[in-house]
Parts: structure tokens; sequence; C-alpha cells
């Protein structure tokens, strides 16, 4: 097969054996974080994601640049941003990744904390600092622009219960339940919506907007992490659907972050192709039982992991139901 194929973005498209490559990556990352579930220790839980992340991806044939990782060089000893992963072979991608998507979920052992993990050809993510970002997104299906971030939750909703030909009552929109959100809870309220709470793991929040049918979510509203936009607007990329993201810096500091890394405009309205182009590959396998992944199982020698894998180019989406052995206390 050729090294590269080409691609309906910029650049001359990833190679698909990757999409397996993948899905190996965030199966490593979950067992580890998944032997550490309902332990109350989100660090440990964490560290042994990245660790079984950051060991997965040096087998793969690519020379990959952590654009999207565990915070800056000094902060994070792995998956840093701008460390380069990955044999040093094959094609230069950007890598985004948060080896444990729901720290604080995977330690209290509920539900929905995932391992995720995007890759695209060389500047096809959006280089986005650790900071919260206002995000809006929903599903594919809709006329483009259906939804603003700088309109009313009022008109947003009311455009996408028309759109769908359901009266407001029957959207549902998912918002992460911190105390930030309260006056955008009530204006979602007033409207007529329905609101799920989640705890965390907003992710997997914008992905479930993309199959309302099954997850009863239509729309996801309010703040979270930046990279979590990042990675979300990768998922869509490949699935459809819509997101807009603006970055809400707190301090100078993260003015001057953002600057450093190449966002000239921080008042910017990201869109999907802003934060995703190109071709991109997305794969996310599931820690604890979720609405869009089971979680892993371990029994005995084995472990069990479902993982969702996808691709940009095709917008091809796989699930992957794998079973690893226990090899010298690894799973492999
Ligand atoms: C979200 C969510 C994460 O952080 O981005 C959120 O996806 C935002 O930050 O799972 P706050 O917790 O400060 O609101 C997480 O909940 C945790 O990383
Ligand atoms: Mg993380
Ligand atoms: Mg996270």
């Amino acid at each position: 097969m050729s090294k590269t194929e080409q691609s309906n973005g910029h650049g001359p498209g990833l190679e698909r054996i990757l999409v397996l490559e993948l899905a190996r990556v965030t199966e490593a990352a979950a067992i580890a974080a998944a032997q550490l579930r309902g332990r109350g220790n989100e660090k440990a839980a964490d560290k042994a994601a990245v660790d079984a992340m950051r060991r997965e991806l040096g087998r793969v044939e690519i020379q990959g640049t952590v654009v999207i990782g565990e915070g800056e060089m000094d902060e994070a000893p792995m998956l840093y941003i701008g460390e380069k992963v990955g044999t040093g072979e094959g094609p230069e991608v950007d890598i985004a990744v948060d080896p444990l998507e729901g720290t604080t979920i995977c330690a209290k052992a509920m539900p929905n904390a995932l391992a995720v993990l995007a890759i695209a050809e060389k500047g096809g993510l959006l280089h986005a600092p650790d900071m919260y970002m206002n995000k809006i997104a929903v599903g594919p299906g809709y006329p483009d622009d259906i939804v603003d971030l700088d309109a009313t939750p009022a008109d947003n909703l009311n455009a996408l219960a028309k759109a769908k030909g359901v009266p407001i009552n029957e959207i549902m929109a998912c918002i992460l339940d911190r105390p930030r959100h309260a006056e955008l809870i009530r204006a979602v309220r007033e409207a007529g919506a329905g609101v799920q709470l989640i705890p965390d793991g907003d992710i997997a929040g914008v992905i479930w907007t993309t199959d309302p049918k099954e997850t009863g979510i239509d729309i996801y509203m309010g703040s979270g992490g930046a990279p979590e936009g990042v990675l979300a607007a990768a998922a869509l990329r490949c699935i459809g659907g819509q997101i807009q993201g603006r970055l809400i810096p707190m301090k100078d500091e993260e003015r001057i972050r953002a600057e450093k890394m190449g966002i000239s405009d921080i008042n910017r309205k990201f869109r999907l192709q802003d934060m995703a182009s190109a071709d991109v590959v997305f794969s996310a396998t599931g820690v604890t039982d979720g609405s869009l992944l089971k979680g892993v199982r371990i029994r005995g020698d084995f472990a069990e992991t479902e993982t969702v894998v996808m691709r940009s180019k095709t917008g091809t989406v796989r699930r992957i139901k794998s079973t690893l052995r226990n090899v010298g206390a690894r799973f492999i």
C-alpha cells in the first residue's frame, strides 16, 4: 500500500492502516486506567493512562507531534505539547490526546470515562491551549449554522426544534454540571427545553448529539476544556455535525499562552474546520460503562474493550470489541 492516500483536505491523506493502530493505543490507555477505577485516585488513574498511551504510540509508524496533550513541557513529563511520538518513520502527523477523559468519573467508577486520541495530517488540528472554551455543538443533518455561539439559548433551541420538526419541549441539551452554567441552564429550561447535566466528560457530550435517537441528546452547550473541544471537533469531522468554540481566557497569562501557540485573535469564533481539518482519525475506548461505549471488563487473564474509531476521509465509523491477553502483567 502507498504510504499516503489522496485526502479531501489539504494534505495527502492518512494511511488507513492507522485506524487500527490508533484503536490499539486507546485500548491500552483504557485498560491501564480501568485497573484504577473506583480507587478514588484521579492522579494515579490518569498517570496509568498517560504511560500506556505513550508506550503504545511509540510503536506506531508515524512522525507525530503532540499538539493537544497533558500540558506544557515543563509541567507534564509525558505527552506534553510539542513532544515527538511514534517510531519516527512514516507520515508527519499532529496528535491530540486525552488519555483519560474524566479522571474524576474514573476514580469514582461512574459512567462515561474514555481514553481519547485523534491524529490529523500536519497542521490539521487547532493548537488549543489548556483553558476554558465556550462550545455549542449539534449532530449531522441540519443546515449549516443552524445554531450559533453568539445567539441566545432560546434562539438556538427554537431553530433546532424547527429544523427537527418537533416542539421545543422535545429538545434535550447536555451541559456540564457547574455553578458557572446556572444562567445557561435556567435559560434553556425557560425556553422549554430539557437539560441533561453531566459531572464531567464533554467530549462524549458532544458526540452524543450525533445520534439523538439513541442518546436522547440534541445539542451540547456550555464551557469546558479547549483541548476537549478540539478532540470533539475531530470526532465530528468524521461523523458529521457542527461545533463552534471560543476561548475564555481567565487571566493575562492565558492570553499570552494562546498567542504563543499561534492564536492571534483570542476572541475568534472557531468553527469545526478551524479546529479539525484535513484528514483526521479519531479513536475512543470506554474506561467505565457509558452510553457511547462499554467500559473495560477484566476477567482473569483477559481484558475486553470497546472502541469507536473513525476516519474523516471516508466517514467510516467502526466499533471494535477486543479481547486482550495478560502477558507478564500487561495486556497485549
Ligand atoms: C470538561 C470535561 C472534562 O473538565 O472539559 C471539564 O470534558 C471542564 O473543566 O472531563 P471544569 O471541570 O473545570 O469545569 C473535565 O470535566 C475534567 O477534565
Ligand atoms: Mg487529560
Ligand atoms: Mg479531559
